[in-house]
């Protein structure tokens, strides 16, 4: 068994702080090329098209719009940077693994992503998000194996857990635990989350504050 680490009712409190202030959006890049500079320690939130990153980003703010949400795959079409307080950039990417896109454009948009990956000096920690229904695929896999490369450490994190009945979490949180364990920049820790209950949301955001100090 792994222990997993705790975050104390203090860090739950000025996490909750630090996400409940100023978050703005400021750059929205549409290719490698046109990144912003690198002002602030960065977050990136990274996964399949629909894994739920652009509504974490909002449930981590606590706003309901800040990121573009949709029910079809690649809404985000852009790599956008929200300044939150000053502190940390938190990054919503565009997925993976979308097959309805032409060719050309899903390579485009993989091109895009593993360039920010791979080249950003103060990238800290990156969320790969997957959802908890389907768990690692390979698309995930070929990201891990990008981040192990470069030592960008990560951080997995089941999305719609409000999906699933006890079992099947369980077996989805043992699923991601074992991925991680195979994973040499993968942290050990699972975060299982839900937006719409809020599972997990005081947790992660103590975990991404806790980069910003
Ligand atoms: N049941 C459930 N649905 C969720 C949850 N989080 C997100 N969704 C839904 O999942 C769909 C995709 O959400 P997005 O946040 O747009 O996903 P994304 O990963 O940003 O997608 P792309 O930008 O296309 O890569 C939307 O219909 C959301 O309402 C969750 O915790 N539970
Ligand atoms: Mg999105």
């Amino acid at each position: 068994m792994t222990e997993e680490a705790q975050a104390s009712v203090e860090e739950i409190e000025a996490a909750r702080r630090l996400f409940a202030g100023r978050c703005d959006f400021v750059w929205g890049a549409t290719s490698a090329q046109n990144l912003p500079p690198e002002k602030l320690d960065e977050v990136a939130f990274v996964g399949r098209s629909n894994a739920g990153k652009s509504s974490l980003v909002n449930a981590l703010t606590g706003r309901k719009a800040l990121a573009r949400v949709s029910q079809t795959p690649g809404a985000t079409r852009q790599i956008n940077f929200f300044d939150l307080g000053g502190q940390l950039m938190l990054v919503d990417l565009p997925g993976y693994g979308f097959a309805k896109r032409s060719k050309m454009e899903a390579a485009q948009w993989q091109e895009m992503i593993f360039v920010y990956l791979r080249g950003r000096a103060r990238l800290r920690r990156v969320a790969l998000l997957i959802d908890a229904r389907r768990g690692a695929m390979d698309s995930d896999r070929q990201v891990m194996e990008l981040l192990d490369r470069t030592a960008v450490s990560y951080l997995l994190v089941l999305t719609k857990v409000d999906e699933l009945d006890k079992a099947a979490l369980d077996q989805s949180r043992a699923g991601a635990t074992a991925e991680a364990a195979n994973h040499t920049a993968a942290l050990q820790q699972v975060i299982l989350t839900s937006t719409l209950s809020g599972t997990g949301i005081p947790d992660l955001r103590a975990h991404l504050a806790s980069l910003g100090r």
